[in-house]
């Protein structure tokens, strides 16, 4: 099987990495250079008219949304366990990443680039506050969640993951997280993940390849 997966740097691209590690897969990495928008360019814009990672190709057959993407690992590496398999279970596990992806990811967006949502300078400060406060609001539910747990289930489920690459990128933006202590603990902890170990490393080659 021919697995490739499309990836940049700093991108919740990291998730489907992570899940792809776990899991055992044998599969291909092809890093985009978001600097040089090379997600806009036509040849991406062939493969995925969406412009976004992660994006996995099988044997040529294209996957877009890292839930979607998990979701197919786990069905083809069930050995790995990625997602439980108590159908109530495994619908938690599917209602925490939604909301990461869907719930608490679109803020982290519009604090990074308000002009994406709004063209008028004086609005954009206002929705980066709103939006910050929605993070805030998160974190506060993530928090309690988290309280006296390892990971939001009983063992590391990519959900974890996405709420990882949530929380690293709101400690990007400097935001005030000294109160989320379980958040930052569950953090220090998916850090340590062989797996997550290596996508940070490859992160850094990456990251210095497109920058000589
Ligand atoms: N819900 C999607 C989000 C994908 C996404 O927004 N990716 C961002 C990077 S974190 C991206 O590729 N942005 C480029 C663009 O929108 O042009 C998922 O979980 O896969």
């Amino acid at each position: 099987m021919d697995i490739k997966l499309y990836y940049a740097p700093i991108t919740c691209a990291m998730v489907s990495y992570v899940a792809l590690t776990e899991a055992g897969a044998n599969f291909e990495t092809i890093p985009l250079d978001f600097r040089k928008a090379e997600h806009l360019d036509e040849e991406y814009l062939a493969i995925n008219p969406k412009h976004k990672v992660p994006l996995l190709t099988v044997d040529g057959h294209k996957i877009s949304e890292n839930l979607a993407i998990v979701t197919w690992i786990d069905a083809q590496f069930p050995d790995s366990q990625l997602l439980p398999l108590n159908p109530w279970d495994r619908a938690q596990a599917y209602s925490i990443h939604g909301w990461c992806s869907g719930g608490i990811h679109p803020y982290l967006r519009q604090i990074n680039n308000p002009a994406k949502v709004v063209d008028v300078a004086e609005v954009a400060d206002g929705i980066v506050t709103n939006s910050t406060a929605a993070i805030y609001e998160s974190f506060t539910i993530a928090n309690d969640m988290l309280d006296g747990r390892d990971w939001f289930f009983d063992h590391f489920i990519p959900a974890d993951m996405h709420f990882f690459w949530c929380y690293r990128r709101a400690k990007q933006f400097e935001l005030d997280l000294e109160r989320f202590n379980h958040c930052q603990a569950h953090f220090d902890r998916v850090s340590e993940r062989p797996s997550v170990v290596k996508v940070l490393e490859l992160e850094q080659s990456v990251q210095a390849k497109f920058a000589s």
